[in-house]
């Protein structure tokens, strides 16, 4: 490349070529730089031309074939809002100039219920497989500055996001946060943080959480929705420790799970509130209450808010759910009715289902009974936005067909339904799928009715499907569990490895499970993790990347294997974050003439040519682009 930029300077071409010229022409060295970008995303795009999409998960290409048109925000007076610049009022004022505490009472004293927008997360993780992208959530970001200027908070980072960044979408979650926050100055940002696995599937050492999530409040993040998947207070005491020395705004969460209005059921009402009463003591801004399966109904938000509130007058309360069954916007309004301060919802397109109920939808049911602080007309222009991408993202969909109260049976998270479905509409959706459920189901008694969610969803979910797929009931894995080849996941949380459940580990079954091969932990497992030698890690990581930040250390402490692929993805095709989606998921066609800008105000023109007959010597194919009036040829190995 530098070559090539020496031999295209006008200054070269003319001839007049003196000895210091390349010092002296530094600018050669940034044409480089742009040229290798170049060359970097024309090895991607001739890669997706003769081997098609490398984005797991991907099943044909996107149904939207327009541009995407950003809707023009006109308010309910009639009047269109500028939305050149992001808005400057909202509630992330009182938090930066007043602090946590200040927010916190703030919100409580708040007339009305505010909303908590997920779009930007859970909604997309739960309907589109986690895979909107950075460039996709920047161009509405203005918008939604104005528009959700009254939110509570975007919940936009964390959770899955983190690692599907870099895993599937080859992009920095820590840009994006970065980029987001610039963009939206105004209103908080939220992030889900799964307590002592970070966002990670296990625990870490505990000085690896304190440094990810110092480095999450330093790019950006506000408040942290910190949660454990067993509800293990002591795993939840790591997160919750971390944000407090962070400065961050900690929402140490409840998971609720089963059904409280069922007298049989494990998790009831003085569970739920000796929990809190921890909670409490362990001191929190905000008390978080996750309905990650959608199992609370309307009458138990209304009892369980209701009782909470009435303890704690003082407390702010944050509901989560999701809409599997359908109930969701009956259970938020209950829930604001009965004293939550904030509820949780998203942009209608990306709602209902698996997702947060709908805003709209929230917003209608409460009228005139309690305000949003939201303009409804403002709300609703947002979302012809989100219907694009719903088209534009819809390889990624489950396509799910309508709600489905058989949530209230198998229990199951919304992100980990759409995960399960689509793997087994892969396989025509037939028993298979009726089947998975039941085990689901059996596979959860089995566990000692855990609470379900990520990770542990995750456990009851392997064991399910390694119930299908080799035949076994419920009695059959009883009587065989001794020669049983389980799950490495069931293995891990038998062994104590995601914490303790509440009432215990199923006995004999732990036993014969684990053979005495594996140790039985009865303590959190980060106790007993050497802490992380960040030094150590830094030198190793220059040595085989060259330049390395914080944020890069705290993504490889995460996910060690994910950051060193995604490092070598960089190097091979650049960052690939700046490439429209439609070009970053579907080759373009032949003579189509598209456009990237690599960076601020260099854009490329490109179009795609030709594509050559396969080499049977080498294996390769040359694929032939236009790029700004110029031919560019790239080999390809042909993978097919
Ligand atoms: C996550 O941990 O990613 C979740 O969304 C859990 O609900
Ligand atoms: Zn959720």
């Amino acid at each position: 490349p530098f070559l090539l930029a020496l031999l295209t300077h006008p200054t070269f071409i003319e001839g007049k070529c003196w000895t210091t010229f390349i010092d002296d022409t530094p600018s050669l060295f940034d044409l480089m730089t742009s040229q290798n970008r170049a060359q970097k995303l024309l090895a991607y795009l001739a890669d997706l031309c003769v081997n098609g999409t490398s984005i797991k998960g991907q099943v044909g290409n996107p149904k939207l074939k327009s541009e995407v048109v950003i809707p023009v925000l006109k308010n309910s007076e009639g009047k269109i809002v500028d939305c050149s610049k992001p808005d400057p009022v909202g509630w992330r004022n009182i938090l930066v100039e007043q602090g946590p505490e200040a927010f916190a009472k703030a919100v409580r004293k708040n007339d009305g219920v505010l909303v908590m927008d997920t779009t930007w997360r859970d909604a997309h993780q739960s309907l589109l497989a986690t895979r909107v992208r950075t460039t996709d959530l920047l161009a509405i970001a203005n918008e939604t500055s104005h528009a959700m200027s009254g939110a509570f908070a975007l919940e936009c980072w964390g959770g899955a996001t983190f690692d599907v960044a870099m895993r599937f979408l080859y992009e920095d979650p820590w840009d994006r946060l970065r980029k987001m926050r610039k963009a939206v100055p105004n209103i908080p940002f939220q992030m889900l943080l799964r307590g002592a696995n970070g966002v990670a599937y296990s625990s870490l050492p505990d000085n690896a959480i304190d440094h990810f999530v110092k480095q999450a409040k330093d790019n950006g993040v506000d408040i942290f929705r910190v949660f454990d998947a067993l509800n293990d207070l002591d795993q939840l005491k790591v997160g919750v420790d971390a944000v407090k020395k962070a400065g961050g705004v900690v929402e140490a969460t409840v998971c609720y799970s089963g059904d409280m209005l069922n007298p049989k059921k494990k998790y009831n009402l003085e569970y739920y509130l000796d929990f809190v009463d921890r909670v409490v003591e362990m001191g929190t801004h905000i008390l978080g209450i996750k309905d990650m399966a959608g199992t609370l109904k309307p009458a138990a938000a209304t009892k369980l808010i209701g009782a909470i509130r009435e303890k704690y007058p003082n407390l702010p309360i944050h509901v989560h759910t999701h809409d599997s069954a359908g109930t969701g916007v009956a259970s938020m309004a209950a829930a604001a009715e009965a004293g939550a301060d904030v509820v949780d919802v998203a942009s209608n397109s990306m709602s209902g289902m698996t997702s947060q109920p709908s805003i709209s939808a929230l917003m209608a049911t409460l009228e005139g009974k309690l305000s949003t602080g939201l303009d409804p007309a403002l709300v609703r222009e947002l979302d012809a936005y989100w219907a694009q991408m719903r088209l534009l993202y819809s390889c990624f969909e489950a396509d799910l067909k309508g709600p489905d109260p058989e949530v209230f049976q198998h229990e199951i998270p919304g992100g980990q339904l759409t995960n399960l479905l689509f793997q087994a509409q892969q396989v025509g959706l037939g028993e298979q799928w009726k089947e998975t459920k039941q085990a689901y189901i059996a596979a959860n008694q089995l566990l000692g009715d855990i609470v379900k969610v990520t990770p542990t969803s995750k456990v009851v979910g392997d064991l399910a499907q390694f119930m299908v797929s080799n035949k076994l009931s419920y009695d059959d894995v009883i009587k065989q569990a001794g020669s049983l080849d389980f799950p490495g996941s069931v293995l891990d949380f038998f062994e104590g490895l995601m914490g303790q459940p509440y009432g215990g580990f199923p006995e004999p079954l732990r036993t014969e499970a684990l053979r005495g091969q594996r140790k039985k932990l009865t303590e959190r497992p980060g106790k007993s993790l050497p802490p992380v030698d960040f030094a150590a890690v830094r030198k190793d990581l220059e040595e085989r990347f060259g330049h390395i930040t914080e944020c890069d250390i705290a993504s490889y402490c995460m996910y060690p294997k994910v950051f060193e692929d995604y490092r070598k993805i960089v190097d091979k095709y650049g960052d690939l974050s700046i490439v429209p989606t439609r070009l970053f998921l579907e080759a373009p066609k032949t003579d189509e003439e598209f456009s990237v800008e690599i960076e601020q105000g260099k854009t490329l023109i490109l179009a795609l040519r030709a594509i050559g007959d396969l080499s049977m010597q080498t294996g390769l194919r040359e694929v032939y682009f236009e790029l700004n009036g110029e031919m560019r040829k790239i080999s390809v190995e042909d993978k097919k």
